[in-house]
């Protein structure tokens, strides 16, 4: 049988890596289910290279939108192709830390790009894979920032971008929500960290009939 493909969304700081990371541990410590997990962008040799050239400048030359746009999708395109796709044909479950809602967001509603181009270049990229589930973390914009500045890392490219960037983006989340509701699972980020897991964790098992093995 085919795997399942789950996604994780939201704003920076959302807890979208923590919730993914807790959640593949107990579909494969829990139900007994083989599970990848992978960032976007990432999670391939070549997608982790592209990570680079679009968190931190590694090509050393402004980025337009345009290549942004593009350079997403591409890392998309090799972790489909090398990753995803096999997983699901085998029957593993994937587990993702962003996917194609997240160019939707930030490059649709941030950036201002036609939303039905994005489409097309989603599908192209990963040909026509759809989440089974997305996972969208709930937080304020304000919530999610001083969650990422007390990891004090430092701002990336993206996290620099103007407030009102930040503010399309997050309103554009509950217009792709929206848009398709029963793929979505919406759930406040800002409950604590087992509240918030053992959410997703029902949600998981009521919509897919998986369970502790
Ligand atoms: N991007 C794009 O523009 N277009 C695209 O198509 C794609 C991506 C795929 C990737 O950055 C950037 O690329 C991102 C979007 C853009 N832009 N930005 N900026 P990234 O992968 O480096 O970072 P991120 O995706 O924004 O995630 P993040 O900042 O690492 O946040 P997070 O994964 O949502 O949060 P976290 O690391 O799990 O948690 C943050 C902190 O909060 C941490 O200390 C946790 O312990 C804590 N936390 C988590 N949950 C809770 C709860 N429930 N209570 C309290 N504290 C919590």
């Amino acid at each position: 049988m085919r795997g399942k493909l789950i996604t994780f969304e939201g704003v920076e700081g959302a807890g979208k890596s923590t919730h993914a990371k807790l959640l593949a541990d107990w579909l494969k410590n829990e139900a007994g289910l083989e599970v990848i997990s992978a960032r976007e962008p990432g999670g391939t040799h070549t997608g982790e290279i592209i990570r680079g050239i679009l968190q931190y400048d590694a090509a050393k030359e402004p980025l337009s939108d345009n290549s942004e746009a593009l350079l997403f999708c591409a890392s998309r395109a090799q972790l489909c192709a090398s990753v995803i796709s096999p997983a699901l044909e085998r029957g593993a479950w994937v587990v993702l830390d962003r996917f194609t809602d997240s160019t939707l967001a930030y490059q649709g509603y941030g950036r201002g790009f036609d939303l039905a181009t994005l489409r097309a270049i989603n599908d192209f990229a990963t040909g026509g894979l759809k989440p089974d589930l997305t996972v969208l973390i709930d937080v304020s914009l304000e919530e999610g920032f001083r969650r990422v500045a007390q990891r004090n890392t430092g701002k990336d490219r993206i996290e620099s971008a103007s407030m009102d960037f930040h503010r399309r983006l997050y309103f554009g989340y509950r217009q792709i929500e929206a848009f398709e509701p029963s793929r979505f699972f919406r759930v406040d980020g800002t409950m604590s960290m087992d509240d918030v897991s053992n959410c997703i964790v029902k949600e998981i098992c009521a919509r897919f009939g998986v369970g502790v093995q």
